[in-house]
Parts: C-alpha cells; structure tokens; sequence
C-alpha cells in the first residue's frame, strides 16, 4: 500500500525509532507513547486488522506472536507488558495496517 505510514516506515521511507527488523516484521516506537515504553509490531505485508486475516497469513502470524516477548525483552520490559491490537471502528482502530501495541515500563492498572 503506497500511502500506508506502517507500510512506508517498513520501507525505511518515512522515520521511525526501529528496535527490531527482520524480514517479516518491523517493531518501533509508538510516536505517541501511552507508557513509559510504548512499541508497535507490526508485519510488513499489508493486513488491514485482525479481521483480515486469512489462512496462509498463518505463519506471518505465528512468527509475530513468538516474536513479541523477546521484543519486549530487549526493550527491557523484564517485568512483563501488556499487548493490545485494535480492530475496527469499534476498536478504536486508528491506522489500518495490523499492529501490536506493546506497552510497559510501569505497573499497568487492571483492564
Ligand atoms: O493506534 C495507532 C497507533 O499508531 C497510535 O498509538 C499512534 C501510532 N502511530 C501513528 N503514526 C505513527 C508513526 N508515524 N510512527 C509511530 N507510531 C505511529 P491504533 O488505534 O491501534 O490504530
């Protein structure tokens, strides 16, 4: 998707504070932060939510989903973290490009 932001910072054209990359993925800081650390992991194919999801998107998804405890390990969030993805209107979906929120980096109250 050309003018998608999450699909640009996966190119490398538009900025971003990237703390992981692969060739899958890309993980990088929330540009507005709802905790003392704030990452977003996001797959660099375009999916547009959860809910866009297909069968053979399976081990882009698998390989995500293993991937985010170490993510959040290296952001030192050794104390654990929290993990929210937004789907929808209903969700409160902002970009629509599948994305993981990691947060963390102080308790965080209860859901
Ligand atoms: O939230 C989308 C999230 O994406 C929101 O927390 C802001 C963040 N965002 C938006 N643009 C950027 C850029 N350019 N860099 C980093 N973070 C960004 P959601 O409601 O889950 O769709």
């Amino acid at each position: 998707m050309r003018d998608c932001i999450f699909c640009r910072i996966a190119r490398h054209e538009a900025d971003a504070r990237v703390v992981y990359e692969d060739d899958r993925i890309i993980a990088f800081h929330d540009i507005a932060p709802k905790a003392p650390t704030h990452l977003l992991v996001v797959p660099k194919q375009h999916i547009r939510n959860l809910a866009d999801l297909h069968l053979e998107d399976e081990g882009l998804i698998a390989h995500l989903m293993l991937s985010l405890s170490d993510i959040a390990h290296t952001a030192g969030l050794d104390n654990g973290f929290r993990t929210i993805t937004n789907t929808g209107p209903g969700g409160h979906q902002e970009v629509y490009h599948l994305h993981f929120h990691i947060l963390g980096g102080r308790r965080l109250p209860a859901l």
